[in-house]
């Protein structure tokens, strides 16, 4: 075999576990096919082939069993069901070292020609006791050759019949028409017809009766034929099928889980109905702040201390508002046929921090406010007019100091008169007014606190909101690149899967062993 089965099952065991621990399947036994995977009952390779009596109660089972040992080995009777354990018939000299010890009778022979096969009687399969049921299908893995055992009367039995379709292709099957004492022609070859329905091409099926010798009674045949068929070969034949079927039965689980996991227009689709979601609730938001910004920043411009977080903007109803726009995106995802699980996983991390963050922002923007008062154009104009208010008064005083000594001195040389009255007004106004202007304009364009502080806290508001926005689109990516990763995994598990099913299993058509087989 190309690539060993028990390690596919390893590797799909660990990938089922961890996706199922990150919410990408909803079950943690989903997989059917591991839990029908054998404990085998044979520690060594060669073992023979087992061969099972099923079917509805009071079929006969037992009856057959006991015809085989010729004794009764399996308790046969009236009531209904009878037998509520399993019995094993195999030879002496085979040893079964991994039987369950509850619910089984085991019984030995000394008959050579039978040294290569188990014979298994199993309670009836529809039955009133939820036990049987259950031991039934505990042991239906370990089984090669299934032997569906019906009376004239009860070849229809629904619920054994549904059993056939479902295990069809897991095993393979004969069929045994018991009680054909009391049977007529019609009712076996509308069994034949019903089993050629559920694929059958051409059943095996025989007629016998165990409490009259009858007619045609093919029993002896029925026992030839399965010891025909416990060669090594077949058993082995009859195996790598099985572990087809369970395999192709996994290839089916996992392209069930691909569709699980949606498609990439899904996936885009997602990220832009929050987009328009988050414009709807940002604006929402947005004014339920309004009428909490004048207090705010009052209090901010007082610089006295905030109590508790709640204090700042976002509170109990803007969390709310936030997880509801985060229920609408899970919605979506389920609407669009993607897994929800993961998402919601993701989208924890900015659920819990929304309050922490939004809030952070706005203290921090807010506190910069304050300290750099006004815009930048606001700011370069005051700086300005800071250093004019400085410069302009001593250029004022230079010129005025100029004038006086120049004046003085050209005074001296005309012996023309020494600065005049006008001179002493104009110079003291061109000084006041050169520090008045500029303190004036300082005084009316330097912002309050209390303007820094509201505008800090709308700057801090739009980036609180762009942030939240951000980590749910993070969250998006984060969940968009894990399905990435789950359909990598799921299609490398697809790959071994195909490589175990390319080598074909080939029966000679029409032998009896591809009679007893349907896909
Ligand atoms: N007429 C007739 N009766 C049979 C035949 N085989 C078995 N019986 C009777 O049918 C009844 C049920 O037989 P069992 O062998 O206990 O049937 P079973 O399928 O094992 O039943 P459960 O153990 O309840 O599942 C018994 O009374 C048998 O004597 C047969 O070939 N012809
Ligand atoms: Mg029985």
């Amino acid at each position: 075999m190309a690539y060993d089965y028990s390690e596919l099952l390893q590797r799909v065991e660990g990938w089922t576990q961890q996706a199922y621990e990150l919410g990408w399947i909803s079950d943690i036994s989903p997989a059917s096919f591991l839990q029908k995977e054998k404990i085998p009952l044979f520690g060594n390779s060669t073992r023979p082939l087992i061969v099972a009596f099923m079917g509805g109660t009071g079929v006969g089972k037992s009856s057959l069993l006991n015809r085989l040992a010729g004794k009764p080995i399996a308790k046969a009777g009236v009531a209904r069901p009878t037998s509520k354990e399993v019995t094993l018939f195999h030879h002496r000299e085979m040893t079964l070292p991994n039987l369950p010890t509850t619910d089984i009778r085991v019984t030995n022979h000394d008959d050579d020609s039978q040294k290569n096969v188990v014979w298994i009687d199993m309670p009836d399969f529809d039955s009133t006791d939820a036990h049987n049921k259950e031991l039934v299908l505990s042991w239906l893995p370990h089984i090669d050759v299934l032997i569906y055992v019906v009376s004239p009367e009860r070849y229809r039995d629904e619920k054994a019949w549904r059993l056939l379709l479902s295990e069809g292709a897991n095993h393979a099957w004969l069929f045994v028409m018991n009680q054909w004492d009391r049977g007529q022609i019609e009712q076996a070859t509308d069994f034949a017809k019903q089993l050629h329905f559920a694929g059958f091409d051409a059943p095996l099926i025989f007629k016998t009766s165990c409490i009259e010798t009858v007619e045609n009674d093919e029993f002896l045949k029925l026992a030839e034929t399965l010891t025909s068929l416990a060669t090594q070969k077949t058993i082995e034949q009859l195996e790598q099928r099985g572990e087809h079927v369970r395999v192709q039965a996994l290839q089916n689980q996992l392209q069930n889980y691909l569709m699980q996991f949606g498609n990439e227009t899904a996936l885009k689709k997602l990220h832009s109905h929050w987009l328009s979601n988050w414009k709807t609730t940002a604006t929402q938001l947005q004014q339920s702040f309004a009428w909490r910004l004048q207090p705010l920043a009052e209090q901010f411009a007082s610089l006295s201390p905030f109590e508790k977080s709640g204090d700042l903007l976002w509170d109990d109803w803007a969390q709310t508002c936030f997880d509801d726009a985060l229920n609408v995106l899970i919605i979506d995802a389920q609407t669009l046929g993607l897994p929800t699980t993961p998402l919601e996983i993701e989208l924890l991390v900015a659920r819990e921090k929304a309050q922490k963050q939004f809030n952070s922002h706005v203290e921090l923007q807010t506190r910069q406010a304050l300290v750099q008062r006004g815009n930048a154009v606001q700011r370069a104009l005051l700086k300005f007019v800071t250093v004019a208010e400085i410069i302009l008064p001593l250029a004022a005083m230079s010129w005025v100091g100029f004038q006086v000594v120049n004046g003085y001195y050209e005074s001296n040389q005309t012996h023309d008169h020494y600065l005049n009255l006008d001179f002493a007004i104009h110079s003291t106004l061109v000084c006041g007014l050169s520090w008045l202007v500029p303190f004036f304009i300082l005084k009316k364009c330097q912002p309050s606190l209390e303007k820094c502080a509201l505008r800090g806290l709308n700057k801090g508001i739009s980036q609180g909101l762009a942030n939240l926005n951000h980590e749910v689109g993070v969250a998006i990516e984060r969940f968009q690149q894990q399905r990435a990763t789950q359909l990598q995994n799921v299609n490398a598990l697809l790959v071994l899967c195909e490589k175990i099913t390319s080598e074909k299993v080939e029966f000679a058509p029409n032998s009896t062993l591809e009679r007893m087989l349907i896909d």
